[in-house]
């Protein structure tokens, strides 16, 4: 394949066969796959992505939609003779409107900067992550992207008031318009929400916005087994609406410690922490529960922000571990049970790493809150990555059978791109992913959109 293809697409600036383009636009935030695109396209309008789609059919060239590049599952990875479609020029906030609490952007807009858009209308976006200052918003729908509220405020998804896209056949569909209300048959919508790429190009957005919340307080407790996590979630829920549930390891802890990310938050180490978000006018409740934590045991120690200074450092210790981790090369697992499964299902989990694999470390921390896990395997220093990793997919099946147990789900919020391809099986019924390629067949006839991810 060549980049000639899109000659009569874009103007020759836009489309890059540069060395340094193709190795910046070609991969996500995955290091073991391996990334070889022949060209970086960077449309300007709808118009354009339609004719590079169209070109794309025609000569049968793969297309990888890129935007932010800060997946974990290597969805944005681009494959030999493949071409990178970047967004990033499509970057313009086109409408806010206060009445309909909606602004429309293209899908290029940095999450952060629809978050400040949101702010200076008077108005809040909730959804939010660590990599919200190079995420996409467009990369977000694809991916459906959670992240840290997602306990008060809900997913990507729920905040998806109306689609532009470009299907695999050259269409584009304008879907919902912005509506609340619109009973007219099957929403395709949802279908294109966590499509990961593979049925069309989300080219435009409107995003619901929220009245923006009151002050928020932060807590860190200590919490010494991971059953009490459960214990200490539930006592607070009964007496605050949380903004935020999140947990992590005293290994995880340690990482971002040692990056000088953040300072240990109690003087005793402890072997979990849990983190709280909720509205600081419950304070007076949410230290009731906290003393009802520490009279259980369930807790042994905790921390109350007194600022904004000091609840922003006490999320950095969360917010940094997966960056601290990263040049570690951990396998990452982005599990979810229903949260009434949780403390079994981590009872197991634990087990059977500690039983089968002794001598392997594992960060634990997570949206625990919402039943979602996040487990990073460390590379032993010992070993190469294909080894690793390849280690890795043997121990995967195991893991994957326990959350397969419950109906839960191998990949909560990053996707399933080419990491847990292999696996869906865990997670949907046959006859779930014979209808997914069927939908990928109508929208996508050629396979040139994101070929060789999910599905
Ligand atoms: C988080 O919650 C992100 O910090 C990244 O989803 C998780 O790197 C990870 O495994
Ligand atoms: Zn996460």
């Amino acid at each position: 394949m060549t980049a000639a293809t899109f000659n009569n697409c874009l103007p020759a600036a836009r489309i890059r066969t540069d060395d340094e383009a193709l190795v910046r636009y070609g991969r996500d935030r995955t290091t073991s796959f391996v990334a070889d695109p022949c060209v970086v396209l960077l449309p300007e309008t709808t118009d354009e992505v339609v004719r590079i789609v169209e070109a794309a059919n025609r000569d049968r060239v793969g297309l990888v939609p890129s935007g932010g590049r800060t997946g974990l599952s290597g969805g944005a990875v681009a494959g030999t003779g493949q071409a990178v479609v970047s967004l990033e020029r499509m970057n313009r906030v086109l409408e806010i409107s206060a009445a309909d609490r909606l602004v429309t952007c293209q899908a290029g807009v940095i999450t952060q900067v629809l978050q400040a858009t949101a702010e200076q209308a008077g108005l809040f976006y909730p959804v939010d992550f660590a990599s919200s200052g190079s995420s996409f918003i467009g990369g977000n729908i694809a991916t459906n992207a959670g992240g840290i509220r997602v306990i008060r405020y809900g997913m990507t998804r729920d905040w998806v008031a109306g689609l532009k896209v470009v299907t695999g056949t050259g269409d584009v569909l304008d879907l919902n318009h912005g509506l609340v209300k619109n009973n007219t048959g099957y929403d395709l919508r949802h279908l294109f929400i966590g499509s990961e790429g593979t049925l069309g190009f989300v080219v435009e957005a409107t995003m619901r916005l929220a009245r923006p919340p009151e002050a928020q307080r932060v807590l860190v407790l200590a919490v010494p087994r991971l059953d009490d996590l459960m214990r200490v979630l539930e006592t607070f829920q009964s007496a605050v609406d949380l903004s935020a549930f999140e947990f992590f390891s005293e290994l995880a802890l340690g990482r971002v410690l040692a990056h000088g990310r953040g300072q240990r938050p109690f003087a005793t180490p402890s072997p979990f922490y849990a983190l709280l978000e909720f509205d600081a006018s419950a304070d007076d409740k949410a230290v009731t529960a906290f003393e009802a934590c520490i009279a259980a045991n369930v807790a042994t120690d905790g921390v109350l922000s007194q600022s904004d200074a000091q609840m922003q450092s006490l999320w950095a210790l969360r917010e940094n571990i997966s960056e601290s981790l990263a040049q570690e090369k951990p396998y990452k697992n982005d599990i979810a049970v229903r949260i009434s499964d949780v403390p079994d299902f981590l009872r197991e989990v634990d087990t059977l790493v500690k039983s089968r694999y002794p001598d392997v470390e594992v960060a634990w921390y997570g949206h625990i809150g919402d039943g979602n896990l996040h487990l990073n395997i460390l590379k032993p220093a010992a070993l190469s990555e294909p080894e690793f990793v390849d280690r890795c997919h043997h121990i995967s099946p195991e893991l994957f059978a326990l959350v397969q147990a419950r109906n839960g789900s191998i990949s909560a919020e990053h996707g399933v791109g080419l990491l847990k391809r292999d696996f869906l099986g865990y997670s949907r019924a046959p006859e779930e992913i014979a209808a997914m390629r069927a939908m990928k067949t109508l929208f996508d006839p050629n396979g040139i959109l994101n070929p060789g991810k999910l599905l």
